[in-house]
């Protein structure tokens, strides 16, 4: 593993950059940070939706509090986003997250899953993982997925900022994830506002809001390659209210059409004419 990249490094990789300086970062760490994606008006119109999004999930049955993930309920689950308030579809269409999207991934994606995670003082870490070896066993060769997190608050160590393994990104398979890896984990720095675009075979986990009162509420935006199976399944999870009023191109990207897992040309090849490759 190479140096750790310092608080002060992150901080600096942030400020005044191009996208395609973010994309760099992206590549060689693993992450970027974009910030002033969302005004602070924003930010705080999202925030309070998510909270009574929070209500609605707990109202309709659907825990916020999964013991299984997190070891207390300071940390507040929120699952089904797109169902819960519109604010949250918007989201996931902005163009500065699909831009990355289609940078990283590629051009034929799908939605994979739309949470939140609040972190409330008293929040513990959930298990360490890649977000690409929850849906795919590996080999992990190429970023097949990705995460846009949007933090509605400022995000940093101690009130529970996600924490990343340096380099992670570059291990292909589960035998060279470092046992010890939770020691030399790094807490993600941003401010309100920002984006953070995670490649999905990073691993990371949550972590400890040690803060008296300062919540860490943050949206992750799920995309991976259109050949994945999504992590949840939108045709049961999305109303048909809902669903009525998405554009032609949302319904593709969460897979809402007859058709799944095809390539997204006008045909296929015949296997004999297609070439060989040495
Ligand atoms: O909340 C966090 O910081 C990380 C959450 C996460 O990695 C997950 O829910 O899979």
């Amino acid at each position: 593993m190479e140096k750790p990249i310092s608080t002060e490094t992150q901080r600096s990789l942030v400020k005044n950059r191009t996208f395609d300086e973010h994309f760099d970062d992206l590549e060689a760490n693993g992450f970027c940070v974009v910030e002033n994606v969302l005004t602070a008006n924003e930010v705080s119109g999202i925030r309070e939706k998510l909270l009574l999004a929070a209500t609605e999930s707990d109202r309709r049955g659907v825990p916020t509090h999964i013991p299984s993930l997190d070891p207390n309920d300071a940390n507040v689950r929120v699952f089904n986003l797109l169902d819960l308030d519109p604010v949250f579809l918007e989201l996931m269409e902005r163009p500065k997250a699909i831009q990355f999207v289609k940078a990283l991934v590629g051009d034929n994606f799908i939605v994979s899953n739309f949470t939140a995670n609040i972190a409330r003082p008293g929040a513990q870490s959930m298990h360490a993982h890649s977000d690409l070896g929850i849906v795919f066993p590996g080999p992990w060769l190429k970023p097949w997925s990705m995460n846009v997190l949007w933090c509605l608050d400022d995000v940093h160590h101690d009130n529970g900022a996600t924490r990343y393994l340096p380099d992670s990104h570059k291990i292909t398979c589960a035998k060279d994830v470092p046992t010890d890896m939770l020691d030399n984990m790094q807490s993600f720095n941003a401010k309100a506002g920002s984006i953070i675009i995670m490649d999905g075979r990073l691993w990371h986990t949550s972590g400890e809001n040690v803060t008296e009162n300062e919540e860490r509420a943050i949206v992750f935006g799920y995309y991976s390659a259109a050949f994945l199976r999504p992590q949840v399944n939108w045709n049961v999870l999305l109303a048909e209210s809902t669903q009525r009023n998405l554009s032609p191109q949302t319904r593709r990207w969460l897979g809402l059409n007859g058709t799944a897992n095809m390539l997204s040309v006008d045909f296929v090849e015949r296997p004999d004419q297609l070439s060989t490759q040495e």
